[in-house]
């Protein structure tokens, strides 16, 4: 019989996007809604600039983000396996004690540029620090609840081992597998996997272990009490994000007030801008204190907030300077806000003058990574090469010349204070809560351990593709020796 070839870890991950965006689709009504308005307000974009809609990247179609909160090292450990197994790897550190929980986490996504355009689906993934937990006795009780968890099936890990050593193989691709099974592995893997992210309206603690977990924090609760690691939203991108904040107001969603990220009106997208809509209240069945003795698990009601919706609008990829730049700015629109009780929209425009807006000066400055890519290519002769001046301004020159053009290249992660406010706004009850700070060591390699991997830098990662981009250029220029 043929053998049939695996399936790539690009195929695998659309596969999983597509059944992930199904069942929240199920289970999240206003997450279907908040869909639909995005494809409506994109639709209108694309019309407003004359646009066909065939004229968007192949990837925008099913470009979603989600996030979840596990809570253990080998919970964290297994779940980097199972997104590697998907083409995900684990890039920036976020350190979300910045708003007192007591998480920290990285975002797991494609990183070459072939994967990210096939399809850029990215995991914001937290995990639990139990040294963040101020009551020793909550922190014993979440610990001991975590260590009975299985996330992972049996059947799971099995696949994922073989994932792992010859790659999965699907039905559709015709022929048996190497173990002269006709089975659709792929299937069965997505299957699996997808239960991990479901959600569960029965807790796996009684009422009284939930409030007491709830009082010490909600995210707690959220992680420690459900047998799942449920995502907790799924973010699709719009092309303007201020319409669809303005469309859910006028639906009656319950949108957060303002939009985070870099003020609206700007010509040049940096960055990412981010609204949501908050948390819904859903039913949720405890386990009865006494289970065991009656035996019966009729259980008792209650209720969890959890899982909202999220969209989001993207756009450049600033460099450290551009970086520093937005940060700078970012603190002082705050500060105006804390201070001088300014609104924060107002604050923010007010700041971002300073901030500039067109491409050319973005570029010129070294605030936004572009790829660069021939457009014409001139007979050899007529290319003039600016010796000593290294490859940044042989490019200016070549653009100049008509010869190179660039684009900026898409921001693929997320910003710690937009996380932050995404968080806060869902918490439910009672605002803000206050994890036990300590001496901050070196979180990052704490989680680099906990993960097994090192977690790559965002800022390396887009340098290496604008760098790929006009390494491409002089080769295909014949500069490659000067
Ligand atoms: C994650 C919030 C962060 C984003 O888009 O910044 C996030 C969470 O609530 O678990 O998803
Ligand atoms: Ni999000």
């Amino acid at each position: 019989s043929t053998a049939r070839a695996p399936v790539d870890a690009d195929a695998l991950r659309t596969r999983f996007v597509q059944q992930l965006s199904d069942m929240y689709r199920d289970e999240v009504p206003l997450y279907g809604d908040l869909v639909d308005i995005v494809r409506t307000v994109d639709a209108s974009v694309l019309a407003s600039r004359s646009l066909d809609p065939s004229s968007l990247p192949v990837r925008h179609s099913l470009e979603r983000h989600g996030a979840i909160r596990l809570g253990t090292a080998q919970e964290m450990r297994q779940m980097a396996r199972l997104f590697r197994i998907m083409g995900m790897h684990p890039v920036g550190y976020y350190d979300l004690q910045i708003v007192g929980f007591p998480l920290h986490g990285t975002a797991f996504r494609p990183v070459s540029e072939r994967s990210l355009s096939a399809n850029p689906f990215r995991v914001f993934t937290t995990v639990l620090r139990p040294c963040r937990i101020a009551s020793p006795s909550v922190r014993q009780l979440a610990e001991s609840i975590l260590s009975k968890r299985q996330l992972f099936s049996p059947r799971l890990v099995e696949l994922m081992a073989k994932a792992e050593r010859t790659g999965l193989r699907s039905r559709a691709c015709g022929g048996e597998d190497d173990d002269g099974n006709d089975g659709d592995e792929v299937e069965e893997f997505i299957s699996e996997s997808i239960k991990i992210f479901k959600w569960h309206s029965r807790s796996t603690v009684p009422l009284s272990t939930y409030l007491s977990l709830l009082r010490e924090h909600p995210m707690v609760a959220d992680i420690v009490c459900f047998p799942s690691a449920h995502i907790n939203h799924l973010t699709p991108r719009t092309l303007d994000i201020d319409a669809v904040q303005d469309e859910m107001i006028r639906r009656g969603l319950p949108a957060k007030e303002c939009i985070e990220g870099p003020p609206a009106g700007r010509k040049c997208e940096i960055l990412l801008r981010q609204t949501s809509f908050r948390a819904l209240q859903e039913r949720v069945t405890f386990v009865e204190e006494k289970v065991e003795r009656n035996g019966g698990c009729q259980g008792v009601d209650g209720t969890h907030t959890a899982r909202f919706g999220e969209v989001e609008q993207r756009g450049a990829a600033v460099t450290k300077k551009g970086r520093e730049l937005y940060d700078r700015l970012l603190m002082s629109a705050m500060r105006m806000k804390e201070t001088a009780g300014r609104r924060m929209d107002e604050a923010l425009r007010e700041t971002f003058a300073e901030y500039p807006d067109d491409w050319e000066t973005l570029r010129k400055d070294g605030l936004v990574f572009f790829r660069y890519r021939v457009r014409a290519k001139p007979a050899a002769a007529q290319l003039s090469l600016g010796g000593e001046s290294g490859a940044a301004a042989r490019m200016e020159d070549l653009i100049r010349a008509g010869v190179v053009e660039c684009e900026p290249i898409t921001y693929e992660d997320f910003l710690p204070f937009s996380a932050a406010g995404i968080f806060t706004s869902n918490l439910g009850g009672d605002g803000r809560k206050i994890c036990k700070t300590g001496a901050n060591g070196d979180t990052r390699a704490e989680l680099e351990a906990v993960i097994g991997q090192p977690v790559l830098c965002e800022t390396e990662l887009y340098h290496g593709l604008q760098n790929a981009s006009v390494e491409e250029c002089e080769r295909e220029l014949g500069l490659k020796e000067i």
